[in-house]
């Protein structure tokens, strides 16, 4: 009977794929911005599950839903009506601003559900030859793990191997307006797809300037602006959206993770009518899309971020955090240098006496922190929304005192 961490970590490694290299914590519980391990450690959470709990774990209020409604009915599929569904979608509509809503689970669901609306749309309504048309993504993007989705990585780690990869595809340096502009010459593009920060490849925020630009280009040449918005969004980088930092309204907006507060995979795609309707009935959807049991979690996960007021607070404690990290970089040499928005934060790791930032993780783990390293030299931080402020502060200790270990 398994019962300590090794334990676990055994029965993964012998009976689980080995598909991902974990930091050596097993966590039994997780409430509000704490996790615990099988020894009863407690740790603070600074991954928030890649930002699907921005809500902090098990919110009682979603987890609430999450039972009432498990109790009367899960999933119908949607070869009939349910009494949950056109809640949920009048709800997220009106609260994002958008005519129409396409539900589905993952995070990759929701992307190449957007690359199959922009694609729809460009043969029904742009008048682009039926197989031309063309989607422009960005250097070191992270948007899934689909095939069509590492088709356009530039990261081996993701693509190599798993050729022969998508057609219709153009990719150009990320915040790099000139680029892009270059790219829409073609009259094929129907679309550019968009981190407004890009997440994994270590918490880029591009130029001031950048998305505004970006969305004025596409406009000019017809070209459908879409932003991956799954880890950005639902207040992570301090305001609802990330595009909403600079006034960017996204043609095709797509959501996940924090979409149910980490309790269940929930995704979704948000357009308006002359975009959403291109895809006719029977065209596209998902067993689980839409499910009663994943519409009400939503509906209570969108709620929170409104009535916590969650964005303000990582527009708030995010300063704090990155005040705190600079001071870091002056006094700390392994501490290149400290970027990011909101609580979506990341820390450059110079290696020192060949200690990477991996080493630094499995410190900050000994020492009651959670955190991952992106590639090899970076540290992402980015706790739950619902962090408070003598929480944060007790968290930059650590921080401090475990990069005090490699002095
Ligand atoms: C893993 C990364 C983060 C995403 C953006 C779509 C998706 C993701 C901007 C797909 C998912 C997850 C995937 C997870 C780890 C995590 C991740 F390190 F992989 F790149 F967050 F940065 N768009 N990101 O970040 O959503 O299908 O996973 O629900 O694959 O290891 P998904």
């Amino acid at each position: 009977m398994a019962k300590t961490s090794q334990d676990f970590i055994q029965l993964e490694h012998e009976y689980g794929a080995h598909n991902y290299h974990p930091l050596p914590a097993v966590l039994k519980k997780g409430r509000g911005v704490y996790l615990w391990d099988v020894e009863g450690k407690r740790y603070f959470d600074f991954l928030s599950a890649y930002s699907a709990v921005n809500q902090g774990h098990c919110h009682p209020k979603i987890v609430k839903a999450l039972r009432k409604q498990a109790k009367k009915l899960t999933l119908t599929s949607r070869a009939f009506y349910n009494d949950s569904l056109g809640k949920f979608e009048k709800f997220i509509t009106g609260m994002l601003g958008y005519d129409k809503v396409l539900p589905m689970n993952t995070g990759a669901e929701g992307v190449e559900t957007a690359l199959k609306l922009c694609r729809k749309w460009a043969y029904e309504k742009r008048g682009i030859p039926e197989n031309e048309a063309i989607i422009i993504a960005c250097e070191n993007n992270f948007h899934g793990r689909t095939i069509t989705v590492v088709s356009i990585s530039t990261d081996p780690t993701s693509y190599k191997g798993f050729g022969p990869y998508t057609p219709g595809f153009k990719i150009i340096p990320y915040n790099n307006l000139p680029e892009l502009e270059k790219a829409l010459k073609n009259p094929y593009v129907a679309g550019f797809l968009v981190e407004p920060i890009q997440g994994e490849a270590g918490v880029y925020v591009p130029d001031d300037g950048y998305l505004k630009g970006a969305f004025d280009l596409c406009k000019k040449h017809n070209v459908l602006f879409i932003a991956d918005e799954v880890q950005t969004g639902l207040c992570r980088t301090g305001k609802m959206l990330a595009c909403d930092h600079e006034g960017v309204r996204p043609d095709i907006l797509i959501l996940g993770k924090a979409l149910s507060g980490g309790v269940m995979p929930v995704s979704a795609v948000l357009a308006d009518d002359e975009i959403m309707l291109c895809i006719k009935p029977g065209e596209h959807g998902s067993t689980f899309g839409g499910n009663p049991l994943a519409c009400k979690v939503s509906i209570a996960a969108l709620k929170v971020l409104q009535d916590e007021n969650l964005a303000a607070n990582a527009e708030r404690l995010g300063k704090i955090f990155r005040n705190e990290m600079k001071k870091l970089e002056k006094e700390h040499e392994m501490v290149e240098i400290v970027r990011g928005k909101g609580l979506l934060n990341a820390v450059v790791i110079k290696p020192k006496n060949n200690k990477t930032a991996w080493d630094v993780c499995i410190a900050l783990k000994e020492n009651g922190l959670l955190a991952k390293p992106t590639h090899d030299h970076i540290i992402r931080f980015a706790p739950p929304l619902i962090i408070t402020e003598d929480q944060l502060m007790e968290a930059v200790e650590i921080i401090y005192d475990t990069l005090k270990q490699f002095k």
